[in-house]
C-alpha cells in the first residue's frame, strides 16, 4: 500500500537471515533517445536492520545501483559483469515493525545520474546483497530545454550537454511572418532551461504580433509596431495589408509615404484679379479653397488671344514674357510683360500638386480676360489732404458711389513732383484715407488713386500735387519758443517771491502766462508745488473722508509709501463704491507726508473718465490715506501680459483711445504728465483705462524704470522723449513721445519697449534714427501713429487732440486697421520683386 493506502506493485527482497546474498533485478532495455546522459530516480523503502532480532551479522541496509550500454535489447540473456556499478544506494530513513503496525510508510527517493551514455540504449540492475527492501518505483528520465517561442522566433527542443557547465548554443527561427532582425539565438543550460536570449525577428510588412491586420488597418514597415488605422481617403478591405488603397479620386503621388493621407488635385485658383499699367501685366490670385490635403501647391499660367470671335483664339504663352515664368509658379502671383496694346488676353491659370498627373479629370482653371486698352471700374472723387507735416501727408477721398462690385482696396500712387519720370511709390488702404509718409519735408508730391474690386482695378484718378511742410517753419516756430521760454525763466524769478500770497485762481492766471492757452469750460492745472503752505493745497483740492466710512478689505500691492489696499467707501445718500487706498506707513518725516500728498492735490484736479478719480483724503487721523476710484483689472501692462492675444485689434484701439483722451485732457489742463507708461495706466473691469501715478515733480523718484541720466535727472529712458533725456524738457509733446511707447506695449501686449537693450543702447540707437518696429498684428495706421509720436522734433509730433481724433477714425471705420505692417511688408517684396 502506498502512503494513500492504495495497492501498489513492488519488487521486494528480505533475505535478511542469510548470509551471502547477491540478488539481481534488471530492467528492460531502455533506448537513449536523444539523451546524452539519464536520470535515474529510484523511490524504496528499507528496513532498520536494528528493528530486526537476531540478523546483526547478515542484515544490510544497502543494495547498488548498475548500468550497461547496449545498441540493441538482449532479451533474458544477463551478465553481471557486463555491468558499471553507479553508485550504492543507502537510505535516509528505515523502517521498524512499529511503523509497519503503524502502517506508516517511510519512502526515500534518491537520484542518479547516469552518463555519458553512448549506445542506442541500457539496461538497469540492481544488486540485493541482504537488505529488507522494497522498490517502489524506478522513472528514467533525461533533461531538455523544451520548444519554445522568443522574440518571434521558434527554439526547438534541445538536449543540454554532459557536461554541465557548458551551454548548447540554438539559433531560432522567426515564426511565420516575421524577418530576423539580428540573429535570434537562445542557450540551452544543463538543467533543461533556456538561457541569454540574444538577437530577434520582427513582424512583417502587414503584420502584427499576434494577428494579421484587420481590415481597414495597415502595416508599411516590417517591426515590432502595431498596425495603423488607414490614412484618410483610403482604405484596406483585406487582412494583412502592407498598405491602403486611395478612395476615389484621391492618390498617392510616388514619393509619399504609405502614412499619408490620399490626397487630390487642388481646386481652382480663386479671386483672380489683373492690375495692367503701361508696361505691366500683374495677375493675381488666392489660393485655391481646397489645396487637396498638400502643400506642393503650384500654379501654370496659359495664355489665349482671342479675336473679336471668342471662339477664335490662338496661344499666346510665346508671345509674351512672364515673371519669374508661366509654369510651376509657386507665390501666387506673376507679371506679364511684352504684351501688346489693344488686344484681349484671357488668361487661364492652373493649380496643381503631385497627383494633378493622376486624375484623369480635367483641371479646374480660373480664367480672366484682360484687355489691354485701359478702363475698368468707377473711378474715385477728389482726393483731398487733411493735413500735411515735413515727413507724412493724409489724404482721403471720397468713396465711389456706385460700384457694382465691393471694393477690395485702394492703390495711392504717389511720386515726388520733380521726379516724376524718376521712380513712384506705391501704397494700398481699405479706408477711403491714407497717411503716406516717409517724405520729405517741403516737397511737392503728385497723388493719385485708383480703386480695385474683383475685376481689376480701375483707372486712376486725377493727380492731385500736395506738399508736405517745411523745417523752416518749425525752425520759425521754435525760435518763438525758446524767446518765450526766455521770458518765463524771468517771470519764474518773480513768481518766487508772489507764490505765498496768490490764490489757486492767480496760479492758474499764472499758468496761463506761463504758454498755456485755457480752453474754454477747462480749468488749468496749479502746481501744489506753488504752495507755501503744502497743507493748504490738500485743502483745497481735495475732500478729507471720515476714516469711518471707509473699509478696508485686503492689501493688493505695495506703493513707495506703504501698503495699497482696497476696500468699500460709504457716503451717506450714496451706494457704497470699490475703492483702492494708499496708505502712508507711520515713521515719516514732514516732508514724506507733503510727497505722498502731493498725488492727491494734483489727482484732486482731475475730473475725466479716463482719469483715476480721487474719491478724498484722510489727514487728520493715523494711517494718512489716499482713496480712489477702484480698477478691477489693475495696471495695464501686467494685464496685458496677462491675456496676451485676447483682444480684438478694436479693444486695443479703444484703451489707446482712452488713454489719449485723458492725456488730451491733462494736456488741455496744462499738466505734463512726465512718466506716461502701461505701467502707470489702471484698467477697470470695462477695460476702460485711466491714467494714474500723478508722482509729480517727485513721479521718477518713485519709478523702478527711472535711470539717472548724465544731467543728473531720473527718467525712464526707454519712454521718455529725446529732448527731456538731454535737457529735461518736459511737455505735452514729450508726454506725446510716451504715449507712442505706451502705443507700442499694448499692440505688443506689455512687451518691454526696446526688449532687453540697454539704457545706453537705446539713447543711442533713437539718436540715430532708429523707431520701434511695429508689434505683430500690428495695423499699418497705428504704427504710423507711433512714429509720428516718436518724430525726432517734439513740434512735429501730433498733439493728444489730433491723436483722439485720428483713433476714432479708425474706430468708425474698422476696415482701415485691416492692412497689417506685415502684409504691407510682404507686398513691398513684391513691388521690390517687381
Ligand atoms: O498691477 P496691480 O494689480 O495694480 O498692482 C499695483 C498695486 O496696486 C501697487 O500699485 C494696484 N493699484 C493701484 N491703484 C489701484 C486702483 N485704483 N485700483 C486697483 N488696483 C490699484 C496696482
Amino acid at each position: 500500500m502506498d502512503e494513500h493506502n492504495r495497492p501498489i506493485h513492488t519488487f521486494q527482497v528480505c533475505n535478511v537471515m542469510e548470509p551471502n546474498q547477491n540478488n539481481w533485478l534488471r530492467s528492460n532495455w531502455i533506448s537513449r533517445q536523444a539523451a546524452q546522459k539519464v536520470y535515474v530516480e529510484l523511490r524504496f523503502t528499507l528496513r532498520d536492520c536494528n528493528s530486526i532480532p537476531w540478523v546483526s551479522g547478515t542484515c544490510k541496509e544497502t543494495f547498488n545501483l548498475f548500468y550497461h550500454e547496449t545498441d540493441e535489447a538482449h532479451g533474458v540473456k544477463f551478465r553481471p559483469a557486463q555491468y558499471t556499478k553507479i553508485d550504492t544506494i543507502a537510505a535516509d530513513e528505515s523502517f521498524t515493525q512499529m511503523d509497519l503496525g503503524d502502517r506508516i510508510l517511510k519512502l526515500n527517493t534518491e537520484v542518479r545520474e547516469v552518463g555519458p551514455i553512448n549506445r542506442k540504449g541500457f539496461y538497469l540492475a540492481f544488486q540485493d546483497i541482504g537488505a529488507c527492501i522494497a522498490l517502489v518505483s524506478v522513472r528514467v528520465y533525461y533533461k531538455k530545454c523544451p520548444f519554445t517561442l522568443r522574440n518571434l522566433a521558434s527554439f526547438p527542443d534541445t538536449v543540454p550537454r554532459v557536461d554541465s557547465s557548458s551551454l548548447v548554443e540554438v539559433r531560432g527561427a522567426c515564426v511565420d511572418h516575421a524577418e530576423e532582425r539580428d540573429t535570434p539565438k537562445l542557450f540551452c543550460g544543463a538543467d533543461g532551461d533556456w538561457l541569454v536570449p540574444l538577437g530577434r525577428c520582427v513582424c512583417s510588412v502587414g503584420y502584427e504580433e499576434i494577428d494579421a491586420c484587420r481590415p481597414g488597418f495597415y502595416k508599411a514597415y516590417a517591426g515590432n509596431i502595431k498596425c495603423s488605422k488607414c490614412p484618410p481617403h483610403s482604405f484596406s478591405y483585406g487582412e494583412a495589408s502592407a498598405i491602403c488603397r486611395c478612395e476615389k479620386g484621391f492618390f498617392r503621388a510616388e514619393k509619399d509615404p504609405p502614412t499619408m493621407a490620399c490626397t487630390r488635385p487642388p481646386s481652382r485658383p480663386r479671386n483672380l484679379m489683373f492690375n495692367l499699367n503701361d508696361t505691366c501685366l500683374l495677375l493675381e490670385w488666392s489660393p485655391p479653397s481646397d489645396t487637396g490635403g498638400r502643400r506642393d501647391l503650384t500654379y501654370n499660367v496659359q495664355c489665349k488671344r482671342c479675336g473679336p470671335e471668342p471662339d477664335r483664339c490662338q496661344q499666346c504663352e510665346d508671345e509674351l514674357r512672364f515673371l519669374p515664368g508661366p509654369l510651376g509658379l509657386t507665390n501666387a502671383t506673376v507679371t506679364v510683360v511684352d504684351f501688346s496694346a489693344h488686344a484681349n488676353y484671357t488668361f487661364e491659370i492652373e493649380s496643381l500638386n503631385g497627383v494633378s498627373d493622376m486624375s484623369s479629370f480635367p483641371r479646374p482653371v480660373a480664367i480672366i480676360t484682360v484687355s489691354t486698352d485701359q478702363g475698368g471700374p468707377s473711378l474715385v472723387g477728389a482726393l483731398k489732404k487733411d493735413w500735411a507735416s515735413p515727413n507724412s501727408i493724409a489724404l482721403s477721398w471720397q468713396q465711389p458711389e456706385q460700384t457694382t462690385l465691393p471694393i477690395i482696396d485702394y492703390e495711392v500712387k504717389y511720386y515726388e513732383k520733380e521726379h516724376e519720370l524718376l521712380s513712384y511709390s506705391s501704397t494700398r488702404t481699405k479706408a477711403p484715407s491714407v497717411i503716406v509718409s516717409g517724405l520729405k519735408p517741403a516737397t511737392w508730391y503728385v497723388f493719385s488713386v485708383r480703386t480695385r474690386t474683383a475685376a481689376g482695378y480701375s483707372s486712376y484718378s486725377p493727380k492731385y500735387e500736395y506738399e508736405t511742410t517745411g523745417d523752416c517753419k518749425y525752425l520759425r516756430q521754435s525760435k518763438v519758443l525758446f524767446l518765450l521760454n526766455q521770458s518765463f525763466s524771468v517771470f519764474s524769478r518773480c513768481q518766487w517771491y508772489f507764490k505765498a500770497k496768490m490764490t489757486s485762481e492767480d496760479k492758474r492766471r499764472a499758468n496761463y502766462q506761463n504758454g498755456h492757452v485755457p480752453y474754454p469750460g477747462i480749468k488749468t492745472y496749479v502746481d501744489p508745488d506753488t504752495y507755501e503752505d503744502p497743507t493748504q493745497a490738500v485743502h483745497e483740492f481735495t475732500k478729507e473722508i471720515d476714516p469711518s466710512r471707509i473699509r478696508i478689505e485686503r492689501v493688493i500691492g505695495a506703493g513707495e509709501f506703504g501698503e495699497v489696499c482696497s476696500g468699500r467707501l460709504r457716503t451717506p445718500g450714496k451706494k457704497e463704491i470699490a475703492v483702492a487706498i494708499k496708505t502712508l506707513k507711520g515713521g515719516y518725516v514732514e516732508r514724506q507726508r507733503w510727497d505722498f500728498l502731493r498725488e492727491a492735490s494734483i489727482m484732486g484736479q482731475f475730473d475725466h473718465p479716463n482719469i483715476i478719480r480721487l474719491e478724498g483724503v484722510v489727514t487728520k487721523s493715523r494711517p494718512v490715506m489716499i482713496v480712489v476710484e477702484y480698477m478691477e483689472n489693475g495696471s495695464l501692462d501686467s494685464f496685458l501680459r496677462q491675456h496676451d492675444g485676447h483682444f480684438t485689434v478694436i479693444q486695443l484701439v479703444g484703451m489707446l483711445r482712452g488713454i489719449a483722451s485723458g492725456m488730451k485732457y491733462l494736456s488741455d489742463m496744462g499738466y505734463v504728465h512726465r512718466d506716461l507708461a502701461a505701467r502707470n495706466i489702471l484698467v477697470n473691469s470695462n477695460l476702460v483705462c485711466k491714467v494714474s501715478d500723478f508722482g509729480l515733480s517727485r513721479v521718477l523718484e518713485d519709478d523702478p524704470e527711472a535711470a539717472y541720466t548724465t544731467t543728473g535727472g531720473k527718467i525712464p529712458i526707454r519712454w521718455t522723449a529725446p529732448e527731456a533725456i538731454s535737457y529735461r524738457k518736459f511737455s505735452s509733446a514729450s508726454d506725446a513721445w510716451s504715449y507712442g511707447i505706451v502705443m507700442w506695449e499694448v499692440m505688443s501686449y506689455g512687451e518691454r519697449p526696446y526688449w532687453e537693450m540697454s539704457n545706453q543702447d537705446v539713447i543711442l540707437s533713437i539718436e540715430e534714427g532708429y523707431r520701434l518696429p511695429a508689434p505683430m498684428g500690428c495695423p499699418v495706421a497705428l504704427h504710423q501713429l507711433m512714429l509720428h509720436c516718436w518724430q525726432k522734433e517734439r513740434n512735429h509730433r501730433p498733439k493728444f487732440t489730433d491723436i483722439v481724433s485720428f483713433l476714432d477714425k479708425l474706430i468708425r471705420n474698422p476696415s482701415s486697421l485691416l492692412p497689417l505692417v506685415e502684409d504691407i511688408q510682404s507686398q513691398s517684396d513684391i513691388n521690390l520683386a517687381q
